[in-house]
């Protein structure tokens, strides 16, 4: 799953033509790298960043999801907005990619009946504090717990099981030590929940933590945590750098048939 940031933010002087245009040729090389999917996103979730009111955000994913209707790779829309969910279902993604696993009031309902893909991801609190001293008595334990809380709720409102993901959400309300206790688990909470598994790591503090790189210095442990979380039973790998991961994961899956 290839990540396609549409904010405008580094596009002041172009205007939105040319932050479409970026957002459609990086799609267009993030497939032709070996992505199987394309993840959209129209607000930054990084703590601290400022909110984007659901109009805007539509106004930066929509013009890119109805390009890529004819890529022929699955799209996938990063948003927690009932409202985003709503159209995005109306422009055929394939999957909805919630980092607040669904919570929204009218969330399970705009996409209920439809058909794409849903991934619910753990966050503790909300970006703007979740960072603010994140704690647990046992993180994989209170993670799983959420996660079956939130697929056993999806499926009471009628939604089939095999449309869903799960995700613990690295980086969201997590310490280091969090975030590597749940990557270690991730087999355990397949095997308990009976989902696939989708992580995202790439370029994430926790990469950096153990580096000690900035992000712009990343790459090569994020392929790590990429692999790690393969082997531990990961099904898609959220990430930025495309070609690099692939080619990792090729090499691997030659050496392991994994
Ligand atoms: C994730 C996400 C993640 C899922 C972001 C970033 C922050 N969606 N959206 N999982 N992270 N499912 O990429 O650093 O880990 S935005």
């Amino acid at each position: 799953m290839g990540i396609l940031n549409v904010t405008p933010d580094s596009f002041s002087d172009g205007g939105k033509f040319a932050a479409l245009d970026y957002a459609l040729s990086h799609a267009e090389q993030m497939i032709r790298d070996g992505a199987d999917i394309i993840d959209v996103g129209g607000e930054s979730t990084r703590p601290g960043a400022p909110l984007v009111p659901a109009e805007e955000e539509l106004r930066r994913v929509l013009p890119v999801l109805y390009a890529l209707r004819e890529c022929g790779t699955p799209v996938s829309l990063d948003t927690y907005k009932p409202a985003l969910m709503k159209e995005a279902v109306l422009a055929g993604v394939d999957m909805i990619n919630d980092i607040n696993a669904f919570r929204a009031p009218g969330a399970i309902e705009a996409v209920r009946d439809s058909d794409c893909a849903l991934c619910i991801m753990h966050m503790l609190d909300k970006p703007a504090t979740m960072q603010d001293k994140p704690a647990y008595d046992d993180v994989v334990l209170e993670v799983t717990a959420f996660l079956r809380e939130r697929i056993d709720t999806l499926a009471a409102a009628g939604i089939d099981r095999r449309r869903l993901w799960i995700d613990p959400g690295f980086g969201f309300g997590k310490t280091v030590e969090h975030n590597y206790a749940l990557l270690k688990a991730g087999r355990r909470m397949v095997d308990e929940l009976g989902v696939p598994l989708l992580a995202g790591v790439s370029r994430k503090s926790m990469i950096g933590a153990v580096t000690g790189k900035p992000v712009e210095g990343r790459l090569a442990g994020s392929i790590g945590g990429a692999l790690a979380a393969v082997a531990n039973g990961a099904r898609i790998v959220r990430v930025h750098d495309v070609g690099e991961t692939v080619d990792a994961l090729k090499v691997w899956h030659a050496a392991t048939g994994n």
